[in-house]
């Protein structure tokens, strides 16, 4: 309905006189978020957007699509590994200074951050520095030759070693292998890997390599101009019992950077819980809060809000404690997790409501690509990052074939184009709560304070900055809720947002299933 009163507006525009014009564009909220307090959008090259027909994703592809997400309202992204690498993942670097052909040129990706930059987005490259792929030279070179000037890139031991008789290491979070000391066929000594006999570790007890890995940076941030890094398995590039040693390792790197780029921007990969994650929080200005994503998952499902925010509080005070400035990295998943809508078994009420909280909790929120069409996967890896559905099949130019879906295919989703159309969709929820945020100070930098009300079913805080403090009301259960605000929150009696048909009468609102209700004072 609402459309049809807009267009004749539109039409009388070029009637009004200058003044009526900013009045009108005036009323559009304008947005008060600054990256990297905006939303970061994690991109999958492979699987984004294939721009030549050869069914897999590439820069130019991804070039193509920014415009997608300007639209979106996303301010950074993080593009997982382009180098040249063996894997379809990319995660086993062969050359720290090119691009993968399948993606394109390096002036590609110059051409990719330059048109980024044209739309106030910013571009954060994967850093795969714990380990080189096996293919890479140094490597080769190292393992044919032991007095090649690579070899103390990579940590060796004699075969009688006792360490290499270690009984198999704890599966981690992060890495399934046990066998953390590979054989060489036809030599004595084995080599030092944590994930797995194709991805040996660099050696950083090693100066020369140290200089090379600042140099690798230096380049993707001078030459490039890449304005970051997501540092992969950065809990790792020391073993195990020298975590000391790791969170002074990230601190020398950072400074190191800081002298190319004074703004670089750095988020680590520590994936563990947040006692574990705190320390790294000297060197890294920005950590992904994993706790977080898998507590907004338990509690949607379970459909309990109470006490999701405690915890976050919680984590945030502690992290705090150590960098006031830090950046809570948020997320619901990424490419190594179960797809948001697949951990929410396909309930799309569900999956909507964890992108609400996520939106509206404080942090800065990565969006892994294809949640917000609300693609479903499972793992084994390879099935929750499947190609994106920009379209129905027979008109989509950009799809990837990288893989066959087993879980997102146009039988199951819906693809963007059709989305953007419908305003009920899951997409348009994302962009509703994604604007919301961007438009708020509140919403964006607002502090925590946890509400604590009878209804479990609830998730209530309220968020504030020095202009603006707004009360959020999320209901996560299947049925309407009355919730009675107790009267220290009566000045919050002015409607910011609701996105169902709540209603307020006193102190008492009524927020309808699955919705969410925003409060301003
Ligand atoms: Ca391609």
């Amino acid at each position: 309905m609402k459309k049809q009163f807009l267009l004749p507006v539109l039409f009388l525009i070029p009637f009004f006189s200058g003044l009526h014009i900013e009045k009108l564009i005036a009323q559009k909220p304008t947005n008060v978020s600054a990256w990297p307090r905006g939303i970061t959008y994690e991109i999958f090259v492979l699987a984004f957007a294939d721009s030549d027909g050869d069914g897999k994703g590439d820069i130019k592809g991804m070039t193509s699509k920014l415009d997608y997400l300007k639209d979106l309202g996303v301010e950074g992204i993080w593009l997982m590994p382009m180098n040249p690498s063996p894997s379809y993942h990319k995660y086993d670097v062969s050359d720290y200074y090119n691009i993968h052909p399948d993606y394109g040129t390096l002036d590609d990706f110059k051409k990719f951050i330059e048109e980024a930059h044209k739309r106030n987005i910013k571009v954060v490259m994967d850093m795969v520095i714990n380990h080189s792929g096996s293919q890479n030279a140094w490597f080769k070179d190292a393992l044919a030759n032991p007095n090649s000037p690579y070899r103390e890139y990579y940590v060796w031991t004699h075969k009688d070693d006792p360490q290499t008789q270690a009984p198999g290491r704890i599966i981690a979070g992060d890495s399934g292998n046990r066998n953390r000391w590979n054989k060489v066929e036809g030599s004595d000594y084995l080599y030092y890997s944590y994930f797995g006999r194709n991805m040996p570790d660099l050696n950083f007890d090693n100066p020369k390599l140290r200089d090379e890995v600042f140099k690798i940076g230096r380049f993707w941030i001078s030459d490039i101009k890449v304005d970051g890094f997501r540092l992969d398995a950065a809990r790792h590039i020391f073993p195990d019992d020298r975590p000391k040693d790791n969170h002074r390792w990230w601190v020398y790197f950072r400074n190191e950077m800081q002298k190319v780029n004074k703004d670089v921007y750095l988020v680590g990969e520590v994936w563990a819980p947040a006692d574990i994650v705190g320390p790294y929080m000297e060197g890294l200005p920005a950590l992904f809060n994993f706790d977080m994503g898998g507590a907004i998952t338990k509690a949607v499902n379970s459909e309990r809000g109470d006490s999701l925010t405690i915890n976050h509080k919680k984590i945030r005070d502690f992290y705090k404690s150590i960098n006031p400035d830090y950046v809570d990295a948020t997320f619901l998943t990424n490419h190594d997790q179960n797809r948001i809508m697949s951990a929410v078994n396909n309930n799309m009420d569900k999956a909507k409501m964890a992108a609400s909280l996520l939106l509206t909790l404080p942090g800065s929120p990565y969006l892994y690509y294809g949640e917000e069409i609300g693609m479903q996967g499972r793992k084994p890896d390879q099935y929750i990052r499947e190609p994106f559905l920009w379209d129905v099949k027979a008109k989509d130019k950009s799809r990837s074939t990288w893989i066959v879906p087993r879980y997102s295919a146009d039988s199951s989703v819906v693809p963007a184009a059709q989305q953007i159309k419908d305003k009920n969709s899951i997409y348009n929820h994302y962009k509703t709560f994604i604007q919301l945020r961007n438009t708020s100070k509140a919403l964006t930098y607002g502090e925590l304070e946890p509400i604590s009300l009878d209804n479990k079913e609830v998730c209530a805080f309220v968020r504030s900055t020095n202009d603006e403090s707004v009360l959020v009301l999320h209901n996560l259960s299947q049925t309407d809720i009355t919730v009675n605000l107790p009267a220290t929150l009566g000045e919050y009696n002015k409607l910011m947002f609701k996105n169902r048909e709540a209603t307020m009468k006193n102190s008492a609102v009524m927020i309808p299933p699955y919705s969410t209700i925003i409060l301003r004072k």
